[in-house]
């Protein structure tokens, strides 16, 4: 409707367009990675917007839709970007879509944002896009404005040009704010957005925003695909869903509680698991590794599930309290937090640090959760009496395991010569640098005996499939040959945080056959360690090996050799080699010999490892359930296609 044009511009114009071009040159700085992750950060930074119009109460709406051209449209059913003159002189959309850090500019009114790569400013999307879309629909007017990335016959460059003027196109009945961009191919190393990803974003949106509504819309394929989440109930919906498949013990308790401005919201609901499930947020961003607001939550309740065992008679005055281990067993929970001026511990973003944070969720939980078990004291009494039997267990574990011991320190130690006949130790103790390596089968157990640098590298084999700890029992876990062996071997106990920090190995590494039973015991053992072992995976130590699928060799004068991880470098191989090459196609690691394995899988100056990610605590606990549960039948189908968890790029 309007005339592409370019526009006359002022020093000032000019000052802020060379900031967009500092996140042009440096686009890492500013969205972490030009990666897939990097390219989703542009679509969470518009989301969010969108998100914070809906915490301002305006916004009850959110469409995403992906077109086929490659671009995206994020649209709000909010208030309007305020579409009058910036004190600059400009409108406001222009100057918020054309200045980095628009957001913090503006002071007082605003929003605050959570930090991390989350907030780093509408501009930034425009500097990384081709283009980009403003429509707001306000005052019974649509306003439109588009920015554009122009390269200029002498080459010099423009980023985030604003080629149209906030122009009038339309008259409306609604309000809200559309975003469309098109991410710059020459940034990205992918620009395809990740329908999955997505959609479990705006799951797990919905469930923290209750009543909002999220749509997404897929117009690439021949068919256009949809999916739409609204949860009334909110954060008990998703207690609901991550419980879904597990034999629950109560209804679903729900609280929320407001003090010196932070609000703190809590659904909980114990299953007859053994692990604890406590997914954390603050102003709905995941906090994987917890911080002061989860502490405060375990400080508040193991309090006051003990004042109230006591006031009721199921401990007596000669009874220890009970441990917030004993009080975790079975538990899951959703924890959101909305708050201002979010710190953070750890560089991740993924660790809460405000002080605050602790002793206000600490009271509101003690507060509520007493209210709650003074109401209900049939519920209370059933997770009191689980919590005493689980320190029951665990008493009569830790006296088996010191007789073990003892034992091992006394005459015993003489006829148990090494820990296990399935473990070769490595030469040298250093936590920093052994690796452990986890093997599929007798013979592949084997070869990497042989292959490995003894040094530092240690190998345990693996006999068969290894026990389904999702369904097992605690009791049964720690009495499990092969899972007890690894715990110790790995010099870490089930329940006790301070042993997974001085864990005797610096790297976990799983190595199986890459066929379905291989994937199976990767699933099995990926399960035993996200149950029991998580502090393990969130400091990076686990891992999965990878083993080539192909061999391409030649003969001759001159024989060659190229080991391949997938098809495309196969073909790749092949053209290389030229006619006469010859492809082997390895089933399992049995089929290497050990200078292969070592070459191909196991010497780090030329494996490829991928780390295993816990990206999302939420996810990975549905993914486990939904593997390794008993209620799920169609099993064996999701093994085959999501193998592992959250399998990051090995960055
Ligand atoms: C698709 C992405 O970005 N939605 C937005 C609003 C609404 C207001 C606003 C946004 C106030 C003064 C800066 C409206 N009326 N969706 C979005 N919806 N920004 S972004 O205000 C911006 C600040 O300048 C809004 C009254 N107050 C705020």
């Amino acid at each position: 409707m309007t005339e592409v044009q370019h526009l006359t511009y002022t020093e000032d114009d000019i000052q802020v367009l060379e900031g967009l071009i500092a996140v042009r040159r440096r686009p890492g700085m500013y969205i972490g990675s030009t990666g897939s992750r990097g390219l989703h950060h542009l679509l969470w930074e518009i989301v969010d917007n969108a998100k914070d119009e809906t915490l301002a109460g305006f916004n009850d709406k959110i469409i995403v839709t992906l077109y086929k051209d490659g671009s995206v449209s994020v649209e709000d059913h909010g208030r309007g970007i305020p579409t009058g003159m910036h004190k600059s002189g400009r409108p406001v959309p222009e100057v918020i879509f054309t200045t980095l850090h628009a957001g913090g500019k503006f002071g007082g009114g605003g929003y605050k944002k959570s930090g991390g790569l989350h907030g780093v400013g509408s501009s930034v999307v425009v500097a990384l896009s081709k283009w980009l879309e403003v429509e707001i629909h306000r005052e019974g007017l649509i306003h439109k404005q588009r920015f554009e990335y122009v390269v200029d016959e002498d080459g010099s460059e423009h980023v985030g040009m604003p080629v149209t003027e906030l122009t009038v196109v339309g008259k409306t009945k609604r309000t809200g704010t559309t975003v469309t961009f098109l991410p710059d191919e020459r940034v990205f190393t992918t620009t395809r957005f990740d329908y999955e990803l997505i959609r479990d974003r705006f799951r797990e949106t919905a469930f923290l925003l209750k009543g909002l509504r999220l749509v997404l819309i897929d117009q690439r394929g021949a068919e256009e695909r949809r999916e739409e989440f609204y949860y009334e109930d909110g954060l008990k919906s998703y207690v609901a869903y991550l419980n879904e498949g597990k034999q629950t013990l109560h209804p679903i308790v729900y609280f929320d509680g407001e003090k010196e401005n932070i609000y703190v919201e809590l659904a909980f609901q114990y299953n007859d698991g053994y692990a604890e499930t406590l997914v954390s947020y603050v102003n709905s961003v995941p906090t994987n590794d917890g911080g002061t607001h989860v502490t405060g939550f375990r400080n508040g309740t193991t309090r006051v599930f003990n004042e109230f065992a006591r006031r009721k008679g199921f401990l007596k005055d000669k009874d220890a309290n009970l441990t917030g281990n004993d009080l975790r067993e079975g538990f899951l929970g959703v924890l959101s937090l909305q708050m201002a001026d979010v710190q953070f511990e750890s560089q991740t973003k993924d660790k809460l640090g405000n002080e605050e944070a602790r002793t206000l969720v600490e009271q509101i939980v003690s507060e509520k959760l007493g209210f709650f078990l003074e109401e209900n004291p049939e519920i209370g009494k059933l997770l009191i009496e689980k919590a005493i039997r689980s320190a029951e267990i665990r008493e009569e574990l830790r006296k088996q395991r010191e007789a073990l011991r003892g034992d091992k320190k006394g005459k015993g130690a003489k006829k148990r010569k090494s820990i296990s006949e399935k473990f070769a130790p490595p030469q040298y103790k250093d936590p920093k640098r052994n690796e452990l390596f986890l093997v599929e089968g007798d013979s592949a157990g084997g070869s990497a005996k042989q292959a490995r640098n003894s040094e530092f590298q240690a190998i345990f084999g693996l006999k068969g499939k290894p026990l389904n700890t999702e369904k097992a029992k605690l009791s049964d876990i720690l009495a499990n040959e092969e899972f007890r062996t690894i715990l110790e071997v790995l010099e870490t106990d089930i329940g006790d945080e301070s042993s997974f920090e001085n864990c005797a190995f610096d790297k976990i590494i799983i190595m199986s056959d890459a066929d379905v039973d291989g994937s199976h015991i990767q699933a099995l053992l990926l399960t035993f360690f996200f149950r029991y072992t998580q502090p393990l995976i969130s400091a990076g130590k686990l891992y999965i090996a990878q083993p080539p699928l192909y061999q391409v060799k030649k003969g001759g004068k001159k024989p060659e050799s190229v080991y391949c991880w997938d098809d495309s470098e196969l073909e790749q191989a092949l053209k290389k080699l030229g006619r006469g090459a010859e492809v082997v196609r390895y089933k399992g690691l049995g089929e290497m010999n050990p200078d292969q394995l070592w070459e191909t899988t196991m010497n780090p100056e030329t494996r490829k490892l991928i780390q295993v990610r816990l990206e999302d605590l939420a996810h990975s606990e549905k993914l486990v359930t939904v593997l390794m549960g008993d209620k799920v039948p169609p099993r064996r189908e999701w093994i085959e296609s999501h193998v592992t968890f959250e399998v990051g790029e090995d960055e």
